[in-house]
Formats: structure tokens, C-alpha cells, sequence
């Protein structure tokens, strides 16, 4: 039954299943401008919340007076860390095991903190308001860089003060969070001691955010008649938003209902838990009415989650053939004021782990230490897979500082060092289990691709040529090649606040062979809709037109960890093909009965069930999906409903080999994207068009961060990129033509095989753009600058090699 005849294919073509780049289905929606979004839900009655924002990045609160504000007429109230405490609710729990300020205690300890909550009857009033709250702050000495902070005799969390263990072990200082050690130090510092050749490299990987267009919001409505909150909110994980808020408000949790409506892009900005969900639910407890918080562009930027601000420093040893033999790697992790990083419990540095990247390193060695400062809290976010994004940039840039160490090629070297196909699973020395790869077929398909060695033989004659003063424009050719780790995750070490991270999906078919399927994932432009269903129309026979996706109602969704670290396709689509495949296992039954003969006698083919052996006596799936509810078959219930909770055995490791070729004027400093191309292989393909939008998407943002996007702050705590004056947010402009490829290597544990895909390509892009800059000075000497790479500090890279000369 294997080759598809004629009509087979029709058949499986009329599916739209998996493999097919079927249109996403949202789209007609969100094009038309009828989404609905947050800021979309409008209730009679509904009051406006916004916050008065602190001015100082550390500063003493002395005094809060509401007066003027609470005389303006339309507004209702003012809420303070005083009128929060009583309830408990001043403070409230992160994600990593700290503590945050709700509203400001005291003190205060990053520039935009909320201080206060006004609540009015429109937007405008509060904004009026919000002006007129008068608070006298007393300023503190301000440490905005981990070093100096884990020096300082100024104390940042007072709250903490004295404690020298933490919820991640002792802590070395006032300002120190926690260590986090992996691997084996004294063998590592044994291979360096006695390697042939070791290179040291330390790296900024600087503090970004991701922006999404629509900012952080929620509408909170509490029902003071039936005694039910409803949330509407931009969150990633609304289960466990409604979990917490069961936690901190003593309500019911069965009383409390969370929605995610369309998102308007969440990047990771939207899995934290923010002192406006907290302020809004209270207001609407007091009030008795629905409160709405939405965030501005400017609030967005300088008080949500934020990524990366990594400080690296590796150590990576070598034989003189390239042959790496060890890895070190110490990381100043700058938290900012509260440590509210949204990782799994037992990862404060996420999986930073995965540093010894796509190569075969026998011993390695991390360690990890969190620092509070004078910043927003918040760092895991913006496609980052969990720091995976540190990473892969950390270990991409020291294979590059390498190569230059050893005088050789970086695409040979990285060859050599790869996991080869037959160790897979590998067992990698910071304690992964990688499940399936094959980076050599990937590596050499995208170097043939790009006629890498003509592009390399282009750069020589390029840098002659630049020496003969025949031209100002260098060339750099970026590499880059990732391993991911997506789909946390095994439930044995992976949880949110104590909550196992599985997943999950139940269907239910109508008799007319349709069906609708919920998930506990959300999406906030990844095409949940089209692609789940895909997957569904494969298991089931029925037509992924015919099946409704929902997702992000905990009123009527299976309880599910929701979509970060691109975790949707290997848990949530690996729940959605096991309840697919317990649909058909009664399918299998029904038609049995129907076909009068063995349960066996029959099997699965594409939409129907078939006599063995007799393919002209079949059901189809429509057929069954009807006598599953107007049949009485002996000793089966009627209806074809099946749900599932998957726990995956391990993460899936997604791969990828990116190539930048890169004009770079050295008078100017602007770079010139000349080609850029991208293989990923994310396993079994489920919507092909999706994965290239999730790849152009991801490499925009790579290319953003690379080039020119920070959160920057002076030494007094001024966000100095709070706008998008100033923040880079690209546009088509700046964008190249991106070219997409793949190979496929399914994952052995997924029930179809496929990995996560979607921060792959962020991943992957930006050591890929960040290497093609720093290449096209390696013929001069340079061996590693800093990013942002923007134009003035290209220019300055070329001034400080003597290029100006
Ligand atoms: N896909 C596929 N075949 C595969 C893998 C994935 O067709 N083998 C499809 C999926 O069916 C899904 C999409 O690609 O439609 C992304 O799937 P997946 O990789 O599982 O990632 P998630 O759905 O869990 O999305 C999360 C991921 C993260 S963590 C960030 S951050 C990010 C990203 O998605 N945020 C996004 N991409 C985004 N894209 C948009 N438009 N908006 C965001 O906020
Ligand atoms: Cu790290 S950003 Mo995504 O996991 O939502």
C-alpha cells in the first residue's frame, strides 16, 4: 500500500495534511483587520488602568500623595504598595524563585518601575492622572553593570538582605543571585593546561528586547454575583496565569477564566507575569467593574521582559589540527533588579548548557553567575529557546576566534569537530542527549549551495584588491551552524512553578466528520490553526479544513504549559498526534463492525478503513465519525472523543546551517547583505510555508539584533532606547532577500518526527550575521568585536585597525 496510485494521492492531497503548504487560515481574519486582539475586548462599564512609572533606576520612595490625582474627575482610585499589602499583594512571586516588587516598596530599583496604579473611567483621565500623583523619591547610587554591582557595598535588594542562599544556592554577595555550575571544571582546566593550542575570547552579548507590535495587556472582570474573574490578557501560558492567580488571590481556580485572545506577536515578551495583570484584577475586585491595562510602545520597551545581557568568557582548547579537546565558559549574567528570568525551574541559566554547540567536545565546563542591577528584570525572551541563542552565539564565535588561532579555514574546522551521524543520540559533556542529526549532509549542501569555496577565493582577490586602494569595500562571509534544543519538556526535570511540562490536545468529531480539537498551546502568529489541524487531518482522514483549532480559553482548553521555547510542535503536536491516533484506534472498530469483519481485517488508509487485501469495501472516516453516534455497537460507547497528555521523553535538537555573504563599507560602516542563506532541518515538515515564514521572521529579528537593536542604558539608569526613535525595529527596507533550504532528520522519539522550528532561525542568524561582519576584517587583524554591529561601530572597528588611514 505504500505508492500512492492516482486516486490515492487525490485523496491524500484533498487532506491538506502533513508536508502541505496549505494557506494559514487566520489570515483572512487578521488581514481584513478582524482579529481580536486585548485591546479589542470592550465592556459596559469598563475602567482604564496606567501606571505612574519611576524616573530613577534606584531611588528610595519617601513619600506617595494621591490627593490631586483622586480630585480629577473620572478617576476612581489610585492604588499604592499600601493598598496592596493588606491583600499580600505588594509582591509577587517570578517565575525564577524570587520575588518581585508589584508596586514600588519602599524603593525603587529600575527606571520605569510601577509605582503606583490609577484607575479612571477612560484612558485619557488616567493618563491625566497619572501626572498629577505626586511622589518624592530620594536617589540611590545606581549600578548598572553586573562587575561593579557584585563589588559594590550598595545594597540593591534590601528585601534579601542577609541571606546568603538563594532559591538557586548560596549567594556570594549582596547583589549575587546565584552560581550555576555544569560539567567537570577540574578535568576541563586539565585539558587546557596541557592542550596544544587554547584561545581565550570574552563577549558581550548585549541586552535586546523583543518588541512585538501589540505591547503587554489584559482586561480583568470579576463577577461579584457568580463569583468568577475572567482574564483576557496577551499570554503565552495562560494556564498557568490562571493557576497563579488562583495561587495569589485565593479564588477558586475553577472560578477564575483566562483567555488569550489573538496576539499580536509575543516573542517571548508574553510568558512573564506583570504587575499590570496583578494591579488589574485588584482594581476589578475593588471596583466591581472590568479594568483594562495596556501598555505603551515606551512602557513596553523599558519595563518588560528583555533578553540576553550576557558577559562571556570562553576558553576553548584545541590540537594543532583543530581538533577541539575542551571547553570553558564563565558567564556574568546581568538579571537587573528582580530575577524574573521565565525559565524552567531547574535551569536559572536556562539551557545555557547547550554552549558546546554541534561539536564533539569531550569536556566542558559552565558556570553561570545571576547579578542583580539597576535594570529591568526579566531575560528570557525573544526566540532565545531558553539562552540557547547565548549559546550558539557564544560557541560560534569562538570556533571563529579559533580558526583565526589556527590560521584555518572556520567552515574545515567546524567540519571536523561535528557530532558525526552515527553517534546519535549523542550524549554531549554538559549533560544533553542530543536525539537525531546529520550536520555533515546539511553542512556540505549548504557550502555547495553558496560556491563557498568561490566566494572565499571572491574575499582574497577582495582584500588585494582593498590593499591596492582599487576599492573601499571589504567582503564577509558569515557561517554559522546551530543545534537547538526545543520542547521542554520531559516532565521528570522540566516545570513552571512546579508544573510538569507537558502538553496536551483533545479532539472531538462531529457526526458529520468534522471536528473541532483544543490544545493547550497558543499562538501568537506561528498559524496554530492551519498547522495543528494538519497534523490531525494525517492521524484522522478527515480534511484539515473540516477541523476547527482552538486554543487559549482555559474554560474550554485541556490544561497546557502554552507556547515558548518553540515547544508547540514537539509536546502539543506530539499530544495532538496521540489523540489522533486514539480517534482511530475506535475508528478501526467502528468500521470493523460496519464492514463485518475482524478488527484486524482492517486497516488505515489515508481518509478510510479498508478490508485487507479488498480495497473496494472501505468506511470512510466520514462514514464512521456518523455511526459512532447513531450505531449501537456492541460493547463500545457511542461518540469519537479522545484526549491526551503528552509527557515527551526528551527535548527535540533541531539544526541548521546559515551562510552570510556581506559588503561591507569600510568608510561608512555600512554593511551590505549581499546573499543570506538558510538550511534548517526541524525534522518531519509539517507546513512548509510556515516553516519559510517562520524562517524569515526569525532571521529579520536575527538581523535586527546583529546590526544595530539595543536596550542601552547610561550610567544613570536613562533607558536610552525607550522609543523606537531609537530602538531599530526593521523594516523592508533593511531587509535582504532571505534563501531557504532544509534537509530532514526526523526526531526518534516524536510520534511524527518533527522538531520545533520557530527560534531556529534567531538562533542560527544572529552568530551568522554577527560572523560575517567580524570576517570581513579578519584579513586585518581583528578577532572579535562586540554587537551591536550598526554603522557607527562597523566604522569604528575599521578606524581602530587603521582602515581610515
Ligand atoms: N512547524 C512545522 N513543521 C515543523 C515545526 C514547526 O510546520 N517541523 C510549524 C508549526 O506547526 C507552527 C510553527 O511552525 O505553526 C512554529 O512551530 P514551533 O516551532 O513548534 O514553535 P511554537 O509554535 O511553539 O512557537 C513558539 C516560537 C517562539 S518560542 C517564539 S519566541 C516565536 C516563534 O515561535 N514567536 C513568534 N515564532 C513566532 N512567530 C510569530 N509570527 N509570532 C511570534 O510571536
Ligand atoms: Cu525565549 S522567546 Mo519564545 O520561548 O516565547
Amino acid at each position: 500500500m505504500n505508492d500512492l496510485t492516482p486516486e490515492r494521492e487525490e485523496r491524500s492531497a484533498n487532506l491538506k495534511g502533513l508536508g502541505c503548504s496549505r494557506k494559514r487560515v487566520e489570515d483572512a481574519r487578521f488581514t481584513q483587520g478582524k482579529g481580536n486582539y486585548v485591546d479589542d475586548v470592550k465592556m459596559p462599564g469598563m475602567l482604564h488602568g496606567d501606571f505612574v512609572r519611576s524616573p530613577y533606576a534606584h531611588a528610595r520612595v519617601v513619600s506617595v500623595n494621591k490627593d490631586a490625582a483622586l480630585a480629577l474627575d473620572g478617576v476612581v482610585a489610585v492604588l499604592t504598595a499600601e493598598d496592596l499589602a493588606p491583600l499580600n499583594l505588594h509582591w509577587m512571586p517570578t517565575l525564577a524563585g524570587d520575588k518581585q516588587m508589584v508596586l514600588a516598596d519602599g524603593k525603587v530599583l529600575f527606571q520605569g518601575q510601577e509605582v503606583a496604579f490609577v484607575v479612571a473611567r477612560d484612558r485619557y483621565v488616567a493618563a491625566d492622572a497619572v501626572e498629577l500623583v505626586e511622589v518624592e523619591y530620594e536617589e540611590l547610587p545606581v549600578l548598572t553593570d553586573p562587575f561593579e554591582s557584585l563589588k559594590s557595598d550598595v545594597v540593591l535588594r534590601e528585601d534579601l538582605a542577609g541571606q546568603t542562599t538563594g532559591p538557586h544556592g548560596p549567594r556570594k554577595h549582596h547583589n549575587h543571585i546565584f552560581t550555576w555550575e555544569q560539567g567537570d571544571e577540574t578535568a576541563t582546566n586539565q585539558v587546557l593546561e596541557s592542550a596544544d593550542v587554547v584561545v581565550e575570547e570574552s563577549m558581550y552579548y548585549h541586552r535586546t528586547h523583543p518588541c512585538p507590535l501589540e505591547t503587554c495587556g489584559c482586561v480583568a472582570s470579576m463577577d461579584k454575583v457568580n463569583g468568577k474573574l475572567t482574564l483576557w490578557g496577551t499570554f503565552q501560558a495562560p494556564h498557568v496565569v490562571r493557576t497563579v492567580a488562583s495561587m495569589l488571590s485565593g479564588i477558586e481556580e475553577h472560578n477564575i477564566r483566562v483567555i488569550s485572545p489573538d496576539i499580536g506577536g509575543g516573542f517571548g515578551n508574553k510568558v512573564g507575569v506583570y504587575p499590570g495583570y496583578i494591579c488589574s484584577i485588584v482594581a476589578s475586585i475593588v471596583t466591581g467593574q472590568p479594568v483594562k491595562w495596556v501598555e505603551d510602545r515606551m512602557e513596553n520597551l523599558m519595563a518588560t521582559a528583555f533578553a540576553r545581557d550576557y558577559w562571556m568568557t570562553g576558553k576553548i582548547a584545541a590540537t594543532k589540527e583543530g581538533k577541539i579537546t575542551g571547553l570553558h565558559c564563565q558567564v556574568t549574567a546581568d538579571h537587573g533588579g528582580f530575577d524574573a528570568c521565565a525559565d524552567p525551574t531547574k535551569f536559572p541559566a536556562g539551557f545555557m548548557n547547550i554552549c558546546t554547540g554541534s561539536y564533539d567536545i569531550p569536556v566542558a565546563y559552565l558556570a553561570v553567575d545571576g547579578v542583580y542591577t539597576n535594570k529591568a528584570p526579566g531575560g528570557v525572551s525573544y526566540r532565545c529557546s531558553f539562552r540557547v541563542t547565548e549559546a550558539v552565539y557564544f560557541i560560534e564565535r569562538m570556533i571563529e576566534v579559533l580558526a583565526i588561532e589556527l590560521d584555518m579555514d572556520a567552515a574545515e574546522l567546524r567540519r571536523i569537530n561535528f557530532i558525526r551521524k552515527e553517534q546519535f543520540p549523542y550524549q554531549s559533556a554538559l549533560g544533553w542527549e542530543y536525539d537525531s542529526g546529520d550536520y555533515h549532509t546539511a553542512w556540505d549542501k549548504a557550502l555547495k549551495t553558496v560556491d563557498y569555496d568561490g566566494l572565499r577565493k571572491e574575499q582574497a582577490e577582495r582584500v588585494e584588491a582593498f590593499k591596492r586602494g582599487e576599492t573601499r569595500t571589504l567582503m564577509g562571509i558569515g557561517l554559522s551552524f546551530f543545534t537547538e534544543i526545543v520542547g521542554a519538556g520531559p516532565v521528570k526535570n522540566c516545570d513552571i512553578l512546579g508544573m510538569g511540562m507537558f502538553d496536551s490536545c483533545e479532539i472531538r468529531i462531529h457526526p458529520t466528520g468534522s471536528a473541532i480539537a483544543r490544545l493547550g498551546t497558543i499562538s501568537q502568529g506561528q498559524g496554530h490553526a492551519t498547522t495543528f489541524a494538519q497534523i490531525l487531518a494525517s492521524e484522522i482522514g478527515l480534511s484539515a479544513d473540516s477541523i476547527t483549532i482552538e486554543e487559549g480559553d482555559t474554560d474550554t482548553a485541556p490544561y497546557g504549559l502554552g507556547t515558548y521555547g518553540s515547544r508547540s510542535t514537539p509536546v502539543a503536536g506530539a499530544a495532538a498526534a496521540m489523540a489522533g491516533r486514539k480517534i482511530r484506534a475506535k475508528a478501526q472498530m467502528i468500521a470493523a463492525y460496519l464492514l463485518e469483519v475482524h478488527d484486524d481485517d482492517v486497516e488505515f488508509d489515508v481518509d478510510r478503513f479498508v478490508v485487507k487485501g479488498v480495497p473496494e469495501r472501505f468506511k470512510t472516516m466520514k462514514d464512521i465519525a456518523y455511526a459512532a453516534y447513531n450505531q449501537a455497537i456492541p460493547g463500545l460507547e457511542l461518540g469519537l472523543e479522545a484526549v491526551s497528555y503528552y509527557d515527551p521523553p526528551n527535548m527535540t535538537y533541531p539544526f541548521g546551517a546559515y551562510v552570510c555573504v556581506m559588503d561591507i563599507d569600510v568608510d561608512t560602516g555600512v554593511p551590505e547583505i549581499r546573499r543570506f542563506y538558510a538550511l534548517d532541518d526541524c525534522g518531519t515538515r509539517i507546513n512548509p510555508m510556515i516553516i519559510e515564514g517562520q524562517v524569515h521572521g526569525g532571521l529579520t529579528e536575527a538581523l535586527a539584533v546583529a546590526l544595530g537593536q539595543e536596550i542601552a542604558y547610561d550610567k544613570m539608569g536613562n533607558v536610552k532606547t525607550a522609543t523606537l526613535m531609537d530602538f531599530f525595529l526593521p523594516t523592508a527596507w533593511e531587509v535582504p532577500n532571505f534563501e531557504t533550504d532544509h534537509t530532514v532528520t526526523p526526531s526518534p522519539h516524536h510520534p511524527i518526527g518533527a522538531k520545533g522550528v520557530g527560534e531556529s532561525p534567531h538562533v542560527g542568524g544572529v552568530p551568522c550575521f554577527s560572523n560575517a561582519v567580524q570576517d570581513a576584517f579578519r584579513a586585518f587583524g581583528l578577532r572579535h568585536t562586540n554587537m551591536p554591529h550598526d554603522h557607527w561601530r562597523i566604522w569604528q572597528t575599521a578606524n581602530d585597525l587603521g582602515l581610515h588611514e
